[in-house]
């Protein structure tokens, strides 16, 4: 298992919040996703034999925020 934090831009809201979390736990392998909005990050833990850092980023971007 592996861990990793994403700068997410773009975040205003809860809803905001709650959409980039189901947009990282729908990514297969990934076990939970702590995202901060004040923080602007997403704390994410993975199964990297299912998922790659590149997939997590596209996913968040695919939910219309930005990772910086
Ligand atoms: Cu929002």
């Amino acid at each position: 298992m592996d861990e990793i934090v994403l700068k997410v831009e773009g975040m205003s809201c809860q809803g905001c919040v709650k959409g980039v979390t189901a947009a990282l736990m729908a990514v297969p392998g990934v076990t939970d996703a702590q995202v901060d909005l004040a923080a602007a990050q997403a704390r994410v833990r993975f199964d990297q034999a299912q998922a790659t850092p590149e997939m997590l980023i596209q996913a968040v971007e695919a939910a219309g925020f930005d990772v910086g």
